[in-house]
């Protein structure tokens, strides 16, 4: 069967990101989840795609959504894996294992914060990384992730 793959885009959370927009808005801004998750459906929308949002404090139920995208013929993958980032071998090897174009995202820049959030496993197994565009950081990993995959802007 010929491996066609769809219009649809994965826009995964890690844990905590459903905290977004409750607390620590010095860090993380006022936007909720679901102002996040609005930004992508409409960012994607205008390359023609879907973004299919899921957001999960629970490492192995990301790895399935990773694996479900592979199985779905999922174009590519927005990826913010929170604190997994810094600790996660097994969702850098699911990314690496489904062959699926993914950025990384995160909505600090993690550069200017604690140590422990200047190495990302993700970002190994990711063809970008954005960090500190709050969270247009979503909208531009879309842009990127769609000139990469080839879909062009809709009029
Ligand atoms: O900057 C990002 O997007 C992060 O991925 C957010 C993670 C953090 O562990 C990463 O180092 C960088 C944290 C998720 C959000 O956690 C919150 C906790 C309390 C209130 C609001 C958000």
């Amino acid at each position: 069967m010929a491996n066609t793959t769809t219009n649809t885009i994965y826009v995964l959370n890690g844990p905590n990101l459903n905290l977004l927009g409750i607390r620590e808005p010095e860090t993380y801004g006022h936007a909720t989840l679901a102002d996040v998750e609005k930004l992508c459906a409409a960012a994607a929308a205008q390359y023609g795609l879907t973004a299919d949002c899921r957001q999960s404090n629970s490492e192995s139920e990301l790895i399935g959504y990773i694996h479900e995208a592979r199985e779905k013929h999922v174009a590519g993958i927005v990826i913010n894996g929170g604190a997994y980032s810094h600790t996660s071998i097994a969702l850098h090897d699911a990314i690496v294992g489904v062959r699926i174009p993914t950025v990384e995202v995160h909505v600090s820049n993690v550069y200017t914060r604690e140590s422990f959030r200047h190495h990302s496993f993700i970002a190994k197994a990711a063809f970008a990384s954005l960090c500190g565009f709050g969270i247009e950081g979503y909208r531009l990993a879309i842009s990127g992730l769609a000139a990469k995959i080839g879909a062009n802007a809709i009029a």
